[in-house]
């Protein structure tokens, strides 16, 4: 399977993803909403060997600058409603990846970018990083999501304040918010995204699994998340990792995990 605009690096378990168009700031643009709707519909799930993602951006200056604003420029209402749908689909299939998907923040995440980070599990920001949904300064709203997830992450009133100002927000102010996960020095942002990875490479894979399902069912408006946490814990109880988890504590060494 090929990739366009992206480039794959996949080490001791864990595949780092550069959107790789540094010349354009990484904007993504229809080709690369494509090839991440199939890294993570079928290469990522259909991989044995892949414990969790690491999202980047080529170069010191941009994670994304936003959707391509000279592809989407001419796009009709139809085409638009479109593409939009299909950011959602893709969206989406990271939010529920089963394995933990990482954003590593290295400079601007605009409109998409900034949409596309807050799809993933976590997000690193270099400390020059900068994240905005500017889409009203083009007549637009943003398209993949944006008015909802970033609601969530920092509340109804400083989320709609950015939305209607397009004002952007630098990694500390982001973190203070609680829309980042750590602020580590420019360059160092996939190390961080890395060493958070590799620990939870060490869990049970079907507990980390179900983790990220049931937090998504908090969101997700008609499940009941309390309901769905019982089942899945009734279902991790009949696993061979917790029997393995529970008699490695017993045994005071460290488990070793199947995902079985
Ligand atoms: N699209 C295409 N090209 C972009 C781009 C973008 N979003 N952002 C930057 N570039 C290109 C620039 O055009 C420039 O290309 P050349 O002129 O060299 O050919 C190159 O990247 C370097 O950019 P600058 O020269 O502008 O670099 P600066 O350091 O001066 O400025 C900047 C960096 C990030 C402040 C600036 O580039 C900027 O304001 N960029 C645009 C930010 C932005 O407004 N992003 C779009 C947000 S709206 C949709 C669904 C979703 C969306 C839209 C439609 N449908 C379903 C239809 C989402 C929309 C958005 O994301």
């Amino acid at each position: 399977m090929t990739f366009d605009n992206l480039h794959l690096d996949l080490q001791d378990q864990i595949l780092t993803v550069t959107m790789d168009r540094e010349s354009a700031l990484n904007a993504i643009n229809m080709a690369t909403m494509d090839s991440l709707h199939r890294l993570f519909g079928h290469y990522v799930p259909d991989h044995d060997g892949i414990s969790g993602v690491i999202l980047t951006g080529a170069g010191p200056k941009a994670f994304a600058a936003g959707a391509d604003i000279k592809e989407f420029a001419s796009f009709s209402a139809q085409e638009g409603k479109r593409l939009s749908a299909k950011g959602h689909e893709t969206y989406f299939l990271i939010e529920k990846s089963r394995v933990p998907v990482i954003a590593a923040v290295n400079g601007y995440a605009l409109g998409g970018g900034c949409e596309l980070a807050m799809a993933c599990h976590m997000r690193i920001a270099g400390e020059h990083a900068k994240f905005g949904q500017p889409e009203v300064n083009l007549g637009l709203l943003p398209g993949y999501g944006g008015t909802q997830r970033l609601v969530q992450y920092i509340g109804k009133a400083k989320a709609i304040e950015l939305l209607l100002t397009a004002d952007l927000i630098n990694a500390q102010e982001a973190h203070r918010l609680g829309l980042v996960n750590h602020v580590v020095p420019s360059g160092t942002e996939v190390e961080k995204a890395r060493e958070i990875l590799l620990k939870i490479s060490e869990k049970g894979p079907i507990a980390v699994r179900k983790v990220i399902e049931a937090v998504n069912a908090y969101f997700t408006e008609d499940t009941d998340g309390f309901h769905f946490e019982v089942e899945s814990f009734g279902y991790a109880c009949g696993t061979d990792d917790f029997r393995e988890g529970s008699k490695a504590f017993l045994e005071k060494r460290k488990p070793h995990f199947t995902g079985h």
